[in-house]
C-alpha cells in the first residue's frame, strides 16, 4: 500500500469483434463490425483494462489488429512483464525504443492507468487531473445512402438528445449535404470530418464550407500531412482540426508551430496512450488551443477512459463520445453509457475506469486470446483459441 511500485504479473490479450448497430461509412471505408484488442493486466491482486483501437484494415491508420498484436506480444509486454513499475509513465519509458505503433502502446498503457488508479482507489479521471464530472458530447454521423436518409438520421440523433453533430464528408458528399443539414438546423453546433479525402486543389469546396458556420473542419488533407494543412488554414476562417496527422505530442507541437490547425482532436488510442494525450492537452492549453476527445467506435472500456480524459480542463469542445446504444446492441461494460438530458455524459466515479466488464459478454465476442504470465507453471503461455 505504501509501496508506490507494483509488479506486473500477467497480461491477457483478446481480439474481440462486435457488430455495430448500423454500418459506419467514412470517405475511405465502411465498418459493419468493430474489432479491437482488449488488454487485461494483473498485479498485486488488482486488474486493469485497456482497449487497443487498431482496426482489421489499415484504412484509418497503418496499424491493424494483427500488427498491434505482434507489437504487444513480442515487444511491449516483454518490456514490462514481471517488472516492478512505479506507474504508467514508467512502463511507457521501458518501451520508448519501439518506434511508432502508438495504438499498440496505448492499449497496454491505458490498462496500466486503470490498474494504478484502482490500486490507489481513485477514479481514472481524478488520477489524470480531471476537473469535471460531466462531459459535453456529440455524435459522428457516417455517409448515408441519400440526403433524405442523412436528414432523418440527424433528426433521430437530435431526438435522442445529442446537441452537437459531426458529418462525415467526401468528394460528392460535401457542400450540398452540409448546407442542407445547416438549413434544417440553423443553430446546431455542426462540424465535418473528411478523413483525408481532399487535396489543396479542392480549395473551392472548403471556401464553400467556410460559409456554413461550422465549429471546425477535421482532417481535410493527407493523413500524414502538416504542411498543406497550414496552407489551407490560411485561406479559411473555420478552424482546421487535425486527427490522423497527430500521432504524438511532437506532431502536435509541430502542427501548432506551422499553423496547420487551430484545434486538435485527441484520441488516446491514436497518440500512444493517456500520458501522451495529457501532454498534448497541456501543450495546447499553454497555447490557448482548444482540444476535444475523438473516438474510434470504442467499446465501453475505451469509452470510459476517453470520458475520464475529457474531464481535463482544456477539453473545450464536445467529444465524439456517444452512448453505448449508438454503437452496440450490448456493450462490454455495466452499466452501459447513456446520454444525460443536457447533452453530456457522466464521468464514471468508481475506482479506475469506473465500470464493470461483463465477462460473459466479453467471452462471447472474443475470437482470439493469449495469456502472458510470469508464473512458472504457465511459463509464457500463449494460449490461442
Ligand atoms: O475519423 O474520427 C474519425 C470512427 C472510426 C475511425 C475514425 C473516426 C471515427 C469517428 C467516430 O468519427 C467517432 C466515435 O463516435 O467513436
Ligand atoms: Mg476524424
Amino acid at each position: 500500500m505504501s509501496d508506490p511500485s507494483m509488479r506486473l504479473e500477467q497480461v491477457e490479450l483478446r481480439h474481440v469483434r462486435m457488430s455495430l448497430v448500423a454500418p459506419f461509412e467514412t470517405s475511405g471505408w465502411v465498418e459493419t463490425d468493430r474489432d479491437c484488442i482488449i488488454v487485461t493486466v494483473h498485479g498485486d491482486g488488482v486488474t486493469g483494462w485497456g482497449e487497443c483501437v487498431a482496426s482489421v484494415e489499415p484504412w484509418y491508420a497503418y496499424e491493424t489488429t494483427t500488427t498491434a498484436w505482434h507489437i504487444l506480444a513480442d515487444f511491449l509486454i516483454p518490456a514490462v512483464l514481471g517488472e516492478k513499475l512505479t506507474g504508467p509513465a514508467d512502463a511507457a519509458s521501458r518501451w520508448r525504443r519501439v518506434r511508432g505503433h502508438p495504438m499498440a502502446k496505448a492499449g497496454l498503457e491505458m490498462a496500466l492507468w486503470d490498474l494504478f488508479a484502482r490500486a490507489h482507489g481513485v477514479p481514472l479521471a481524478t488520477f489524470l487531473g480531471g476537473v469535471r464530472d460531466r462531459v459535453q458530447v456529440g455524435v459522428s454521423v457516417g455517409v448515408q445512402p441519400s440526403l433524405h436518409a442523412l436528414l432523418e438520421t440527424v433528426a433521430g440523433y437530435l431526438a435522442d438528445g445529442y446537441r452537437r453533430v459531426k458529418l462525415k464528408i467526401k468528394p460528392g458528399w460535401d457542400v450540398d449535404v452540409v448546407r442542407a443539414v445547416r438549413r434544417a438546423h440553423p443553430d446546431l453546433p455542426l462540424q465535418v470530418d473528411a478523413n483525408s479525402a481532399y487535396t489543396l486543389d479542392d480549395l473551392p469546396v472548403f471556401q464553400a464550407l467556410d460559409d456554413l458556420d461550422l465549429l471546425l473542419i477535421e482532417q481535410p488533407l493527407g493523413h500524414d500531412d502538416l504542411y498543406d494543412h497550414a496552407q489551407l488554414q490560411r485561406h479559411l476562417r473555420t478552424p482546421i482540426c487535425l486527427d490522423e496527422s497527430i500521432l504524438s505530442p511532437d506532431h502536435a507541437r509541430w502542427a501548432l508551430a506551422l499553423g496547420s490547425c487551430r484545434v486538435i482532436n485527441i484520441k488516446p488510442g491514436r497518440v500512444g496512450g493517456l500520458g501522451a494525450s495529457r501532454a498534448i492537452h497541456d501543450l495546447c492549453q499553454a497555447r490557448d488551443v482548444p482540444v476535444w476527445c475523438g473516438g474510434m467506435l470504442e467499446t465501453g472500456i475505451g469509452r470510459a477512459a476517453n470520458l475520464a480524459l475529457a474531464s481535463l480542463p482544456n477539453f473545450r469542445l464536445p467529444g465524439d463520445i456517444s452512448a453505448s446504444a449508438r454503437y452496440y446492441a450490448r456493450d462490454l461494460v455495466e452499466p452501459p453509457f447513456v446520454l444525460n438530458d443536457d447533452g453530456t455524459m457522466t464521468v464514471p466515479q468508481g475506482p479506475g475506469i469506473g465500470v464493470e466488464v461483463n465477462l460473459r459478454r466479453l467471452e462471447e465476442v472474443t475470437i482470439r486470446r493469449e495469456v502472458h504470465s510470469t508464473r512458472a507453471s504457465q511459463g509464457c503461455f500463449r494460449g490461442t483459441r
